[in-house]
């Protein structure tokens, strides 16, 4: 049974994880044995202080800077990480960002570059990467989706289309890609407690009380809960899983939600 979620022998790429989710994602997959590649879009500074942390926790650990909505950029690292390092056996596209702004108010550039990075960029990175796991008859693919790829919230317009679009765009890929024994499925985070959502975390801040009383589990996740999922859609556990959102979000999505006098 502990095979099962072995990953032994397999090179997983993170996209986006010198920080946050994806950091933890990558920790998480590298102490199942994978070989963790760790990406970041610019600073090699970030992507080495990564690799050297993870190195000496005895995670088996390698960098690949590229910006994931560069689409000849893309293809030139995959083709040298397959080149020196191996098959990349899983892909976790993480990077995203989350422009918050006012739909009307929002500049065009700015819709664009959020969805660009959240939704294009997976596209650009799966398109290099399946094409070389569809010769090898064999790959796992994971789309980190969220909440809002199933809910909106006022000023995540940008946010929430990019990752609605991620949703279908697994759904897709893993339809075109399963004769392939490719496994292509998302995880759909809840509210976690990373950088990016620091601003709306303020103890005693009307969004974080909102947040912990419309979560039924009564409080924000930590990036470590994502680990045990990811583990599992890029093990043999998943083989028979495809185009599946597996949402981890303390049953928010579950809910309509409770009167303020409820406990
Ligand atoms: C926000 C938050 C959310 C969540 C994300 C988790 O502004 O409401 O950033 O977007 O962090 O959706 O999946």
């Amino acid at each position: 049974m502990a095979n099962l979620f072995d990953l032994s022998g397999r090179i997983a790429l993170i996209t986006g994880s010198t920080d946050g989710l994806g950091k933890a994602i990558a920790r998480g997959l590298g102490r199942a044995n994978a070989k963790v590649i760790i990406n970041g879009r610019s600073s090699q500074d970030k992507l080495d202080a990564v690799v050297r942390e993870f190195s000496i926790q005895g995670i088996s650990c390698n960098g690949a800077l590229f910006d994931v909505t560069n689409a000849s950029e893309v293809e030139t690292k995959i083709k040298e990480i397959e080149r020196d390092l191996g098959p990349i056996d899983i892909l976790v596209n993480n990077a995203g960002v989350n422009i918050r702004w006012k739909a009307a108010d929002m500049p065009v550039e700015k819709f664009k570059q959020n969805v660009d990075i959240n939704l294009l960029g997976p596209f650009i990175v799966s398109r290099a990467v399946a094409k070389r796991m569809m010769e090898r008859k064999s790959g796992k693919i994971i789309n980190i989706c969220s909440l809002m790829s199933e809910l909106g919230r006022d000023s995540v317009s940008a946010y929430a289309a990019s990752k609605g679009g991620l949703k279908m765009l697994t759904q897709n890929m893993a339809v075109e890609w399963a004769k392939h024994n490719i496994q292509v499925n998302g995880i759909g985070p809840g509210y976690f407690a990373t950088k990016l959502t620091a601003p709306l975390r303020k103890q005693g801040s009307a969004f974080n009380d909102f947040i912990v009383n419309r979560t039924p589990a009564g409080r924000w996740g930590t990036p470590e809960e994502l680990i045990g999922s990811a583990v599992f859609l890029s093990s043999g556990a998943s083989d028979f899983v495809n185009g599946h959102i597996l949402y981890v979000d303390g049953g928010i999505l579950a809910t309509i939600g409770k009167p303020a006098n409820e406990d």
